[in-house]
């Protein structure tokens, strides 16, 4: 599949040394010169489709590009603990906080809730504490109608950065400038997303987030700025319902193990696709079953994306084990979510009690469709700990 990139030099004023930025779109279908003067101007679009030109397109400066001279440390952090969650572990407050919101209703019995009529934005700081113990205890938190993609990027990372440091992917595209900001785009310019999985019948691939991290991400936020009029949807699964659905003589042998969760791979291919690696990979050993800091809940810490085997059996015996816990999170629609996007809706999720997927179902190549494209903000949290204290290693 033609993935169409642009490599720019650009000159930085700090530094003497250039930034190499590639673009990850297609310059030529973003600018107006692609159409023609006697074009007649097309009809008005869905009201949620993306425009493709500069002009029109409002949030271009968020377009996907790779800086291809940036590096950074493999392992990003000392050790720490995000700060909304300190509050909460001292104080262990009990189960079902919810935000004293107007419109605040479950998506399911187990798994997701929608919030309306409240901006991310106005939030106060104990607003947004009790927002980490929701999502925390409903896996994700969907806000609808949001003026955050307007808010301008400093006022998004200082949001995200509320929540944790904010994670920089190892090798994704990413925001011009904001390496923080992860790039989520598939447009007919850039199926790179897509031809990852070129042999694959299903689009569906379950993870938590760069699992693999030592200290992996808390709560991740995704904003999309342009939503294809169907499709695209999000789907999130409940790892601590599918913990609490094993039989006890298998949560008990779960909880006594630790996974591998590895970058490697992703790194891998990334090279091989001659993309640039910013961070060396990493891999760890995190405890099968994770104890939530500030819920004590129990959730299931594997996942199809980036758990590689479980630590101390057989060969036969983790892949067994694996392809099980796999099935079981990726099949059980009774405890998992599946989130449509609107204009301005916002999603954040715990990745410590989750894992999602993207939905990619749309035909990219029918303009139509529209283009789907946005923004992940990526909090780094707690080092996992197990039951009885069992901790990551790597
Ligand atoms: O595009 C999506 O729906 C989800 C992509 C994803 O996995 C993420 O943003 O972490
Ligand atoms: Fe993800």
């Amino acid at each position: 599949m033609a993935t169409t990139t642009t490599a720019t030099t650009t000159t930085t004023t700090e530094e003497s040394a250039p930034l190499k930025l590639t673009l990850a779109y297609d310059k030529e279908l973003h600018s107006e010169a692609s159409i023609p003067n006697s074009t007649p101007q097309p009809p008005p679009p869905p009201p949620n489709t993306a425009k493709l030109t500069p002009s029109q397109y409002k949030y271009s400066q968020y377009l996907p590009v790779y800086d291809e001279k940036s590096t950074f440390p493999p392992s990003p952090l000392p050790l720490h603990r995000p700060r909304p969650l300190r509050r909460q572990i001292q104080a262990q407050p009990p189960l079902h906080h919810h935000l004293p919101l107007p419109q605040n209703h479950p998506l399911t019995p187990v798994i997701g809730t929608e919030i309306r009529n409240l901006q991310l934005s106005a939030l106060t700081p104990a607003q947004k504490d009790e927002l980490a113990l929701l999502i925390a205890e409903r896996g994700v938190v969907v806000f609808r109608d949001q003026d955050f993609k307007d808010i301008g990027i400093g006022a998004q990372k200082a949001f995200g950065a509320y929540f944790g440091p904010l994670h920089v992917h190892p090798v994704g595209a990413h925001v011009a400038g904001h390496l923080e900001l992860h790039n989520i785009y598939l447009g007919p310019d850039n199926e790179y997303r897509n031809s990852r999985r070129p042999n694959k019948l299903s689009t569906v691939g379950y993870h938590s987030d760069v699992s693999y991290e030592h200290q992996p991400p808390g709560i991740t936020m995704l904003t999309l700025l342009s939503v294809p009029p169907t499709g695209g949807d999000t789907g999130w699964t409940s790892q601590t319902a599918a913990y609490a659905r094993l039989s006890r003589p298998i949560q008990v042998l779960l909880e006594g193990l630790r996974a591998e969760h590895s970058g490697y791979p992703q790194a891998e291919g990334a090279r091989r696709d001659g993309r640039f690696v910013r961070r060396e990979p990493v891999r760890s050993e995190h405890p099968v079953v994770r104890v939530h800091p500030a819920t004590g809940q129990k959730a299931l810490f594997v996942n199809p994306g980036f758990t590689k085997r479980i630590v101390g059996l057989k060969e036969e015996e983790s892949e067994a084990l694996l392809k099980l816990l796999f099935r079981h999170i990726s099949q059980g629609q009774d405890f998992q979510v599946r989130v449509r996007w609107e204009e301005g809706t916002v999603a954040l999720w715990d990745n410590r009690v989750t894992a999602h997927t993207a939905i990619s179902d749309y035909n990219v190549h029918n303009p139509q469709e529209g283009l789907r494209h946005g923004f992940r903000i990526t909090t780094l949290a707690d080092k996992p700990t197990g039951v009885d204290g069992l901790e990551s290693t790597w």
